[in-house]
């Protein structure tokens, strides 16, 4: 597939409400963009990256930077692309997992488009729709949290996840398990917590949660594993696994027994494909993160969860979770599910008015 050009493109989209985790409040997402254009189709890529490196060291300035002047030029030498190589083109380039994944996300949604084949059916999937999950953030109150939680379940949402940091952790979950029983919960704690606290993590056994996700800092895989030791119930990471071999070695050392995957934390979909297989066959279930997409993103996560190995409901919320107006046609939930695209490649695009009226900035890079 020859390449023609890129557009890198910057759009605002106010978040419904503040979103509170253990690293900061967001407001807004400020999400870059990458169209990627070819003779035969044009294909998007979202990059994930935050406006601060609050998550991971990846931020959207710095982000657009890489693609602009690191990741394009080793691209355009090449007159003939296909998906699976991107990877292996970049990797003179370490790290920038996030725009990484955006480059390799467009050219992959080029290529699929052009063969009008689906993303959900070049992954593998083997379901047409996806149990979906809800993150809730850090509430202002336990009678606030309840609030929430309790229109998400009106809302249909098949598992709820809190997001925890030490202050917010035994009480709110004690209420939110005592108020609405028997429902699919999980905390996430975003790395605020460190291995002195697993004994204070151990209070959490009672309330029968699916997981605690990324109690300690990314880099501090083994000592996960001496909270896996402590705590009951099962150990999720998130930030720490980069890649399938991440993954491989964490559970071989016994830091987690349940894994996060998120495209754009490992550099895109085809290694997040890798990674849900090496778990698969490793006897470790996994489930699909998110990172506030909008629909573009949206719809290639919803993909990527129809894998066999996506056995725990993900944060792959319907578009009103987050946004009034998605640029894409909105996810809507059904009965707590999300229907996996069925068009060529991620099977939405923009809705160029949309688009239009959110964008502050485009920027044109020919091959
Ligand atoms: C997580 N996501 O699982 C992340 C954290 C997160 C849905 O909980 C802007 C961009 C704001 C990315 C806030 C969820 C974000 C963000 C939180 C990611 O750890
Ligand atoms: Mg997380």
């Amino acid at each position: 597939m020859k390449l023609e050009g890129v557009e890198l493109r910057r759009v605002k989209m106010p978040l419904r409400g503040p979103f509170r985790t253990s690293f900061g409040v967001e407001t807004e997402r400020d999400i870059l963009f990458v169209r990627v254009v070819t003779p035969d189709a044009e294909g998007w890529g979202e990059c994930v990256a935050m406006s601060d490196p609050l998550y991971s060291s990846e931020y959207v300035d710095g982000a657009q930077e890489v693609v602009r002047r690191f990741l394009l030029p080793l691209l355009f030498e090449h007159d003939d692309i296909t998906a699976s190589r991107v990877a292996t083109i970049l990797e003179p380039i370490q790290g920038h997992r996030m725009a990484k994944a955006a480059v390799e996300t467009g050219v992959l949604d080029a290529e699929l488009k052009a063969a009008g084949r689906s993303l959900g059916s070049h992954l593998g999937a083997v379901r047409d729709r996806v149990e979906c999950g809800v993150s809730v953030g850090i509430a202002n109150s336990i009678g606030e949290l309840l609030d929430q939680v309790d229109g998400y379940l009106q809302a249909g949402y098949r598992r709820i996840k809190l997001k925890i940091e030490p202050g917010w952790d035994i009480e709110p979950v004690r209420a939110v398990r005592e108020r609405f029983g028997d429902i699919l919960l999980q905390v996430d704690a975003n790395a605020a917590y460190t291995v002195a606290d697993a004994q204070h993590l151990a209070k959490l056994d009672p309330f029968d949660l699916l997981l605690i996700e990324q109690p300690l800092h990314e880099e501090h895989v083994r000592e996960h594993a001496e909270v896996a030791e402590i705590v009951s119930t099962p150990i999720c990471l998130d930030e720490s696994i980069v890649t399938a071999r991440a993954a491989a070695e964490a559970i071989s050392i016994g830091a987690c027994s349940i894994v996060n995957i998120k495209p754009g934390r490992m550099g895109g979909y085809l290694e997040a494909r890798r990674t849900h297989d090496v778990c698969a066959a490793m006897g470790v279930p996994v489930w699909c993160g998110g990172m506030l997409e909008s629909g573009i993103g949206r719809a290639a996560n919803v993909a990527l969860a129809a894998l066999e190995n996506f056995k725990l409901p993900g944060d792959t919320s319907a578009s009103d979770r987050y946004f009034a107006t998605d640029v894409t046609e909105p996810f809507v939930l059904d009965d707590g599910y999300l229907h996996v695209p069925t068009g060529g490649g991620i099977g939405i695009a923009p809705v160029p008015e949309i688009l239009e009226e959110l964008s502050t900035s485009t920027e044109w890079i020919g091959a």
